[in-house]
Formats: structure tokens, sequence, C-alpha cells
């Protein structure tokens, strides 16, 4: 029944993987207050090293990246250390692993690094009180100026060698989900009238700028970027969206990234702008390694792969809820169902 999800997959030169199934990064706010990665999250990754490749949690570049408890971070020696023991976990047991880098943008709350605002695009902010916090508001962003965008570039640049130092085998950005790097790239938070807003070039610069900097830092080949040009997560879509994303793709097919992922949490949503979904405007503008994601079963991604959809599937609820995910699917096991409650604990 699976047939080709079970080949492994050559991203490039330097990568290849043991089979098309990626464990999706999902956050799980384990880290400890130091925001370090745990011997207890060096082993959930452990359990599931026979995923083709694992992108870890979403890992903050820097203090003001942070948004959500205990969200481990990759910016001082010791959560370096700490990811140590994750990446040599993963790689003793077979696997594959890159660190999923992550500034929250405005969605980030001075609250958790003692701070006197968050960055965004604009000062356009967000309505409501923060998950797990809820005694918490969102605050006003603050819009970066040109200076401080250089210096999360290089932020991101220097995240991404400390990833490759701590023994990741790569990182993707988040792009996605309506965070730092897509905030810029929607025009519902973007309202700069610089170089960094206004029109496709000008809105997609920053990531590109940060692509650019991390791929010169630690290779195109080990770099990946996580994108969401259908927006469905803490920001709204605008029709102008579009020529946005078309704009970016036609940047990344220029590049050799090691794979380009798409940020949803249900694949058959369909976006009026987008003409459909947001996989299929993608494949259609950008002809390289395309990740998938969203609701997919073992079953159904490999559907999607045979139809030409994607290339790689990732797979995240399941994946909290199935450390040995493979196993079952491999041995037509059933598997079990996800619950939000499984998130309160790392099996
Ligand atoms: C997520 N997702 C997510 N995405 C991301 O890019 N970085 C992250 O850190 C997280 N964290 C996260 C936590 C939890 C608890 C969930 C449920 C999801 C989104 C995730 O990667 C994936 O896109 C969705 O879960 C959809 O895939 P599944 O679950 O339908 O296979
Ligand atoms: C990306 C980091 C987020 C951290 C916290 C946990 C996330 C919980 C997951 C459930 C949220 C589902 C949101 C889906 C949005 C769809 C809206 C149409």
């Amino acid at each position: 029944m699976i047939g080709n999800l079970f080949q492994p997959f050559v991203l490039n030169e330097k990568i290849t993987l043991s089979n098309r199934i990626a464990m999706a990064p999902l956050t799980r706010c384990m880290a400890d207050d130091d925001l370090v990665p745990t011997q207890q999250m060096a082993d959930y990754y452990a359990r599931r090293a026979d995923a083709g490749l694992i992108i870890s949690e979403a890992a903050i570049i820097r203090s003001d990246g942070q948004g959500y408890p205990n969200t481990p971070g990759l910016f001082t020696q010791e959560q370096m250390n700490g990811w140590r023991k994750v990446t040599d976990a993963v790689h003793k047991n077979g696997g594959k692993i890159f660190a999923q880098l992550w500034h929250t943008g405005r969605v980030a709350h001075p609250h958790y690094y003692n701070g006197e605002f968050a960055l965004g695009p604009s000062d356009e902010g967000l309505q409501g009180s923060l998950p797990r916090m809820r005694h918490l508001s969102y605050t006003k962003p603050k819009a970066a100026t040109q200076q401080e965008i250089s210096e999360l570039v290089e932020d991101y640049a220097q995240a991404a060698a400390n990833a490759v130092e701590a023994g990741f085998d790569g990182i993707e950005l988040h792009g996605a989900n309506g965070y730092l790097l897509d905030q810029f790239m929607h025009y519902n938070v973007n309202t700069r009238d610089d170089e960094y807003g206004g029109s496709a070039e000008n809105m997609t610069r920053f990531p590109l700028e940060v692509v650019d900097a991390v791929a010169k830092r630690i290779g195109i080949e080990r770099t990946a970027l996580r994108i969401s040009p259908g927006a469905y997560f803490l920001l709204e879509g605008d029709p102008r969206d579009r020529q946005v994303f078309e704009y970016l793709l036609s940047e990344l097919q220029k590049r050799d990234l090691a794979y380009l992922h798409i940020g949803l949490f249900d694949d058959t949503m369909e976006f009026d702008y987008l003409d459909g979904n947001a996989t299929d405007f993608v494949r259609r503008n950008y002809t390289k390694t395309l990740m998938g994601v969203g609701g997919y079963s073992a079953e159904t991604g490999e559907a999607a792969i045979s139809n030409n959809r994607f290339d790689l599937v990732a797979i995240g609820r399941p994946f909290i809820a199935n450390p040995d995910y493979i196993e079952r699917v491999k041995s037509g096991q059933p598997v079990k169902d996800y619950s939000e409650e499984m998130l309160a604990e790392l099996i």
C-alpha cells in the first residue's frame, strides 16, 4: 500500500533522507526556564528518529523573539549544549534533524524577555490575550528600523551557525504562520513605506536577506524555508499578498534551498486570492523540492506525492500521539488519534 514513501529521498549532494516522511515542527513549551532543551526533549526526539527528517519545534533566535512560555532558544552556549544532547540522540538512532528558527515578531511579548516592546514590520498590533497566559494582552508593536532589520538578519545567520555547531543537519527558517518573516509578506501587517514595504519586491526583501545570510553562513544545501502564502493564523490575508508570494517564489526558484515547506494546519483550506489551496499555488510557481503538510496520513500523503502535489510530507499531530508512528505505518498497525491533552507530556 505504501510505495515510494519509504524509499530514500535525495535532498542534495550533502543530505539524503531515509524516507519521505518528515516530523513537522511542533512547539511543546517544555524547555527549562533558561530556554535550554532538556534530556526529556532529547529522548522524545530520539524516539522519532526513524522519520526521514525531524524538524525541531521552533527555536527562538534571540530573546525578543519569544511569544510562548518555555520555547527553546538557540542563542546561548547553554542552549546549544542542550540541543547537542538532542542532535546526538537523534543521530545515534540514525535520524536527521533540522532546527526551525523562529522570531515571533509582533506576537512576542515583553513579559518573556523583560523588554519594552515587541518588534514588527509596523505598529499594527494583535488583539486579544496570549495563549496559555490569558492575563496578558498583546502589545502594540514597534516598527523595526532598518538598523534593527539588519541586526535581525545577522541574528538569524548567527542562530543558524549555532544550530550547525550544536549538531543539526540544517535549519528551516520559520517564515510561516503569522510570525515575523511572514508578517513582512502580508499587507495586513506590513504597512511600511520604505524599501521593506509597499511592493512585492520590498515586502520580500527582509525574508530573502535572511535566506541569503543564512545560506552564506551554513550553505544553501542546509537551508530550508517554511511559508504561508495563504493567511490563516495570527494575521489576515489580502488579495495583494498573491503578488508578494509570486515574487518570493520566483526568487526562491533561483536558489537551491534544501526544501521549501508550506505552513498550514489543513491543506484542504482554500484561499480566494490564491485560486484554491496554498500547496497547489506554490507548486505552480516553484518546481524544486516541496514539503506538503496539513491533515495528512501516510496514505493520503503518499497519494498526494504520487499525484505530484509535493515531494515530501510532514506529519504533525500524529507524531505527538505516536512516538512509533513510522513503525506503525510501515507494519500497517493503527495509529492513535491525537488529542490536545497529549500536549501536557512528552511521550
Ligand atoms: C504546530 N505547528 C507548528 N508549526 C511551525 O512551523 N512551528 C511550530 O513550532 C509549530 N508548533 C505546533 C505545535 C502544535 C501543538 C501543533 C498542533 C502544531 C504546525 C505543524 O507544524 C503542522 O503544520 C500542523 O500541525 C498540521 O499538520 P498535522 O498536525 O495535521 O499533521
Ligand atoms: C506555532 C507555535 C504555536 C504554539 C502553540 C501551540 C499551538 C496549538 C495548536 C492549535 C492551534 C490551531 C490553530 C489553527 C488555526 C486555523 C484557523 C483557521
